[in-house]
């Protein structure tokens, strides 16, 4: 086992790899010993399964060598002996699914656990207890085979929906699009001539309407549910009865508008160019292209030149095959590291504008961790993978107060890219016989954080912007407390509330917890 996973390095590791690179290394700081016997293990009422799918060959293999290392009894196959199965970055509904497929049948004895419970356990050098946090599915659910995401609570009745995001769940199944199609629209055309109010007015009425269970067909329907000023009423009322608002349709044969909406389509574009093309009379993007005399910055030469592929959105099978890129780069550096796909991917959502990720890793120094990024970013730019990139320091200072900006972006080091994918090579033939281009250009943002900071950097990077607007506002309003990226700080009792989970954050806020795929606000 040891061998085969030192054995990993390929052409496409970076040299200093070659066997006495970090990841032997860091193997041995861990205490790895060469193939384990049966009988150093520890904990004979454990048996260990993990699970490839999500996590990768190499990072199993890691952690398999590691946990045996530790005298825990690993399987290489899962069979009916296993007692726990640990997942990465997958729901229990999942598991329970692909074992389904495996044709095992889940017993309620088996433990079906997150990656964050054995990293524990590896800390603690013997099994710890396992609490909900670790636990994909509970017993119950499990004894049931219960395949389906556990039970809501029943909707609630309009006059009791709260005028804050964080405390409604909101899916993707948006019963009342029509509305909320229309306010967006408007909310874009606010945005676009500066009236932040109305803009945010709009929003928050399409943010309320996408959480009803319902869709509205009569103004009765309204009736009691927050953030649907008069302006908002009227739009609704007009839909009602005419199908259409009229406010929307001239917006959409507004030149000033589809200017805007042209131009900000350009990555590096945003409102104070387009205003700016706008006042020089350009309309069309290929005047602007050709214009000599305009400068472009380096962000934007990177928009116009990929800028059929970044409009077209990226899909889910595109985000997965980034997510084997990122963590296969970020593997080679930090073994230990968590990468975790953020933003609106993580919400469930099908295609994006970009693929978001969060890297976090338990045992790096700060060295290592400020590192991390800048090795990824040499190993992509030697596999001519690596299209543009901006990376951006952190501004972290340890003691600062949280920020109060509820829009405010945080101190992390990150790197917004473009990276070249390749399609997979099932299509190549076909795609290169159409276009002859055998990749397709995608954004992605990598955020590196500190791992004692993970949990509120996660519940700040999977959004919805709405949501995270609204977790904000709620910590400051209702809680005199001050959430952002980093940390949250209590203002009554003056300390820092440390959490190791989303859930942790949302006990501290007082908060029922919203899964991700209930935050699309
Ligand atoms: P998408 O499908 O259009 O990509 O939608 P998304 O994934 O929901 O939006 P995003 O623009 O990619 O941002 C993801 C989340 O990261 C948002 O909730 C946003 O609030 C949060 N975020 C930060 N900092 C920053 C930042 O510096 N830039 C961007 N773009 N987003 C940030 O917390
Ligand atoms: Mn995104």
């Amino acid at each position: 086992m040891t061998e085969q996973y030192l054995d990993t390095s390929n052409a496409s590791d970076p040299p200093e790899m070659a066997h006495t690179g970090p990841r032997k290394k860091r193997a041995r700081q861990m205490g790895i010993s060469m193939a384990p016997t049966p009988q150093d293990t520890k904990f004979r009422d454990l048996v260990l399964f993990i699970l490839e799918k999500k996590m990768g060959a190499t990072r199993r293999a890691f952690l398999m060598e590691l946990a045996r290392s530790k005298g825990f009894r690993v399987e290489n196959e899962l069979s009916d002996s296993v007692t726990h199965i640990v997942a990465e970055n997958t729901s229990g509904s999942d598991v329970l699914e692909w074992l389904q497929v495996q044709r095992i049948k889940s017993s309620a004895q088996l433990e079906l656990l997150d990656v964050s419970w054995l990293i524990e356990c590896m800390g603690a050098g013997k099994p710890v207890e396992m609490t909900g946090k670790h636990q994909l599915v509970t017993r119950r659910d499990l004894s049931s085979n219960a395949n389906a995401r556990p039970q809501k609570t029943p909707p609630p009745a309009a006059d009791s929906i709260s005028q804050y995001a964080c405390q409604r769940r909101t899916s993707l199944n948006n019963c009342n699009r029509i509305f909320t199609d229309a306010f967006e629209i408007l909310a874009e055309n606010f945005e676009f001539r500066e009236n932040g109010e109305s803009c945010l007015a709009f929003m928050r009425a399409a943010s309320v309407l996408k959480s009803l269970p319902f869709p509205i067909i009569s103004m009765k329907d309204t009736k009691g549910i927050p953030c649907l000023d008069d302006k908002v009423k009227c739009v609704i009322e007009e839909i009602i009865e005419d199908g259409e608002s009229s406010e929307v349709k001239a917006v959409l044969n507004d030149e000033r508008y589809n200017s805007f909406k042209l131009f900000t389509s350009v990555f590096g574009v945003g409102l104070k160019t387009s205003e700016k093309w706008f006042r020089m009379g350009f309309r069309t993007l290929s005047k602007i292209r050709t214009d000599k005399t305009l400068k472009f910055t380096r962000m934007q030469k990177a928009g116009f030149l990929h800028y059929e592929d970044l409009f077209s959105r990226v899909t889910r099978p595109e985000a997965d095959a980034v997510s084997m890129l990122v963590q296969e780069a970020v593997w080679a550096f930090l073994p230990d590291a968590f990468v975790t796909v953020t933003g609106g991917f993580r919400r469930g959502k099908k295609t994006g504008h970009d693929v978001d990720f969060l890297i976090t890793s338990p045992g790096a120094t700060e060295e290592e961790e400020q590192r991390l990024l800048h090795q990824v970013i040499n190993l992509w730019e030697r596999k001519g993978l690596l299209l543009y990139y901006d990376l951006v320091e952190s501004t972290f200072e340890e003691l600062k107060q949280p920020s109060r900006k509820v829009d405010a972006f945080d101190h992390f080091q990150k790197c917004f890219l473009i990276l070249k994918l390749y399609h997979p090579t099932a299509d190549r033939d076909q795609s290169s016989l159409l276009q002859g281009k055998t990749w397709k250009a995608i954004r992605v943002d990598l955020v590196m954080c500190p791992y004692a900071n993970r949990a509120f950097a996660l519940l700040g990077w999977t959004g919805s912007r709405q949501f995270e607007r609204d977790l904000r506002r709620y910590a400051t309003h209702e809680r005199k407390m001050i959430l952002d990226n980093h940390a949250l700080y209590d203002k009554t009792k003056r300390v820092f509330l440390k959490a190791e989970s989303e859930e942790e954050i949302f006990e501290h806020l007082g908060l029922e917890y919203i899964e991700p795929w209930e935050r699309n606000a």
